[in-house]
């Protein structure tokens, strides 16, 4: 069994109901979740945009592996409603839901990088981290979550 950290985001549409279903998508098909943290309302970051997103984290034990968890996540967004595909800008969404880590592996292929690329830059993943996993230490970095929430949000 692994561990795994998701980051989920919503802006469009009823973001509660939107984060309440994707988490209970999770639960069913992913494994048994082991913290969910609060629900964020943030500032969209990267982008402009009107419509603040709600993020949450979450931890999960699953046996599934990563790339098994990639392809399940699209297609969760997908029968949510998700039709716009990533193409390099940032834009509104009903649902992302994000591979953040996977126990303490690294990788580097062209469909999934881990940890996330960006995780250690954004305070929308890393508040809500910090609150379910403070003392998670970042394969990479090895530095806790908790250091690099403290480090994000003196910026
Ligand atoms: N997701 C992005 C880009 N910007 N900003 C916030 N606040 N929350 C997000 O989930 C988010 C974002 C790309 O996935
Ligand atoms: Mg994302
Ligand atoms: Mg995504």
């Amino acid at each position: 069994m692994a561990i795994v950290y998701f980051s989920l985001g919503t802006n469009l549409g009823d973001r509660h109901k939107n984060m309440l279903t994707a988490v209970a998508l999770l639960a069913e098909r992913v494994g048994k979740i082991l913290a969910l943290s609060a629900l964020y309302e943030t500032e969209p970051w990267g982008f402009d945009s009107d419509n603040p997103f709600l993020n949450v984290a979450l931890s999960i034990e699953t046996a599934l592996l990563p790339m098994e968890l990639l392809r399940l996540t699209q297609q969760i967004e997908q029968e949510m409603g998700r039709t716009e595909k990533s193409n390099g800008s940032y834009h509104d969404r009903l649902i992302d839901i994000d591979l953040l880590m996977y126990d303490d592996l690294i990788i580097n292929s062209p469909l999934l990088t881990l940890p996330h690329p960006l995780m250690h830059q954004r305070i929308f993943v890393l508040q809500p981290l910090a609150e379910i996993a403070p003392d998670l230490l970042h394969p990479l970095l090895n530095v806790t979550i908790a250091e690099l929430y403290a480090q994000v949000s003196s910026k």
